[in-house]
């Protein structure tokens, strides 16, 4: 049997003309029109040279057809490539000179930087695609069938690749199999209850797994509904909830929505579920959510390596400060993070989990790939943690050096180099302080020459065109010296500490 993604999600349809996506200026896609889509997708990007296997990296702004081009590239056997669109071109050298896609998509307004660049790493097409359903990549679709049959796949077969950042400040291209990504949504599915009569308000951006693979795939397999906005946006959050079933968002989205005056118990008390992930949610949101609107939201845990580990139940106790229990069929465990030993229930360690949602390893990094993972194939996550006598699974801290500002991660390392070779500046430590809206601030703490005149505004400049603008420093603190351990490490905790009130 075909394991491709597409083909199996495609088996499942039951009602081809069930609106599967609505956008908040009213385009409508039944699931008919989404596969006649993705299929004229797949025959453009086949009849372009796409072989199985050849990676199509996409930065695009959200829409309709950005997601459905996902569906596309999947079905011709290609490997999709989704890119942050807040990264900038030196970023993006990088992406594409480690990936070396076919095919590379951009907005219409990027491309005079991205097709150069493109083309001197060797992609043979660079095609755009904007918000408004155009671009060259809708140009070339004309005369294409909306007929094609997914290409044949096995289970471990590549359909995705996602970067994530690595401690040493070098990006990490996550290798997602068609299972996978199959295995979670379907698990997921059936775990939060979704069915075609959910409608599932989508506001997450698209480039990750919680929008991509959490949201769309657990839709896609239901054969469910879902308002489709362009981003997180209280006003027309509010407007449109009563329409919705459900809501996945990080922990920003609660945080944000709790200052809306709309949000009240009348407004969602036909709302089936509340999800929230990527980033802890403080147990006081979780208070808060309740006491306004009657509903507990249901947090899991996850990450682009692993897709979803761990779930509040859909019924029984949902603990705030908790992530639940681990998803049937994922092995979760808690190990000594040193010695890889196996820890007894309560004791804090290393959150060590396997299943067939755990990815098949760093794109052409096999070193990497080793190092992350024990010798009887669970994959060390790096998120410190424990389990509770109740079976409850609590993540307490993280053992890599990462900061998650709104649900996406910044590793310090990339910032600290950035800043560090800047004139003037001695050395710098980029820490996460408590942050209210994003969770943790970006927070880089520098040490600059004696002469140096160097100042807060000057570096952030600096960085403007070599950082993804969630990556830059809310702030940059002048200091004269880095606090520092008898062994000579940068002593991070205490930076924390010493800032903690500065984003209150
Ligand atoms: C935007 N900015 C951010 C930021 N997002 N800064 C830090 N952290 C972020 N997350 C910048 C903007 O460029 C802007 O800069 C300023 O901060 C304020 O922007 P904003 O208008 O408040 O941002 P907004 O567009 O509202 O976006 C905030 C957000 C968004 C939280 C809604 O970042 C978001 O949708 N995050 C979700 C990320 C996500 O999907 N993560 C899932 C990863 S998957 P300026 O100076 O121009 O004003 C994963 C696995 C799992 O982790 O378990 O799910
Ligand atoms: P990413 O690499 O972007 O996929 O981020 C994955 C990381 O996000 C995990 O390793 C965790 O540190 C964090 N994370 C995801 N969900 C949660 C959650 N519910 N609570 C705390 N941390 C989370």
């Amino acid at each position: 049997m075909n394991q491709n993604l597409v083909s199996l999600i495609r088996s499942r349809v039951g009602n081809p003309s069930r609106v599967f996506l609505e956008t908040e200026t009213g385009k409508v896609f039944t699931y008919a029109d989404v596969f006649a889509l993705a299929n004229r997708f797949a025959n453009t990007l086949v009849r372009l040279g796409l072989k199985p296997g050849d990676r199509v990296a996409v930065q695009v702004d959200k829409s309709a057809e950005a997601l459905i081009l996902y569906l596309g590239v999947v079905a011709a056997g290609g490997i999709y490539l989704p890119l942050n669109v807040g990264y900038t071109l030196a970023e993006l050298e990088y992406f594409i000179g480690d990936a070396e896609p076919h095919i590379v998509v951009g907005r219409p307004e990027s491309h005079a930087g991205l097709a150069p660049l493109a083309q001197k790493l060797g992609v043979a097409h660079t095609l755009t695609l904007g918000t408004k359903g155009e671009g060259s990549l809708i140009d070339a679709l004309a005369g294409a069938s909306d007929q094609f049959t997914p290409v044949q796949r096995e289970a471990n077969d590549l359909a995705a690749i996602l970067y994530t950042s690595g401690t040493t400040g070098r990006s990490k291209g996550a290798m997602l199999s068609h299972r996978n990504l199959f295995s979670n949504a379907e698990t997921l599915a059936s775990y939060w209850r979704f069915t075609s009569v959910d409608t599932l308000l989508h506001a997450l951006p698209i480039f990750h797994t919680h929008g991509l693979f959490v949201a769309t795939n657990v839709v896609l397999l239901a054969g469910a509904g879902m308002l489709f906005i362009p981003k997180l946006d209280p006003d027309l959050i509010v407007k449109l909830l009563p329409r919705a079933t459900s809501m996945m968002g990080v922990p920003t989205f609660y945080v944000r929505l709790l200052q809306h005056p709309g949000l009240t118990a009348d407004l969602v008390k036909h709302i089936r579920l509340f999800v929230s992930g990527s980033a802890p949610l403080l147990a006081e949101t979780h208070r808060e959510w309740e006491a306004r609107t009657g509903h507990r939201i249901l947090e899991r845990y996850g990450m682009t390596e692993t897709n979803m580990n761990t779930s509040n139940p859909y019924e029984g106790e949902r603990v705030a400060g908790t992530v639940g229990f681990p998803l049937p069929d994922v092995a979760l465990r808690i190990a000594d993070p040193e010695t890889g030993k196996v820890l007894a229930q309560g004791e804090i360690g290393m959150i060590e989990v396997k299943g067939p949602n755990v990815f098949q390893g760093y794109w052409r990094m096999p070193e990497k790939t080793a190092a992350e993972f024990r010798a009887d194939g669970f994959f060390i996550t790096g998120d410190l943690g424990k389990i509770d006598e109740k079976g409850y699974v609590h993540i307490v801290g993280r053992g890599k050096d990462l900061i998650i500002s709104g649900g996406y991660n910044v590793y310090p390392k990339e910032v600290e180099t950035e800043i560090d070779g800047m004139p003037g500046v001695i050395e710098s430590a980029v820490v996460g302080i408590a942050h209210k809206d994003f969770g943790e601030g970006v927070t880089a703490v520098v040490v600059k020459a004696k002469d140096s005149a160097l100042d807060e505004a000057a570096v952030l400049k600096a960085l403007e065109d070599r950082l993804a603008k969630f990556k830059q420093p809310k702030r940059v603190l002048f200091v004269d010296d880095l606090p520092r351990n008898t062994m000579g490490k940068v002593q991070k905790n205490l930076l924390r500490d010493a800032y903690k009130d500065l984003y209150k």
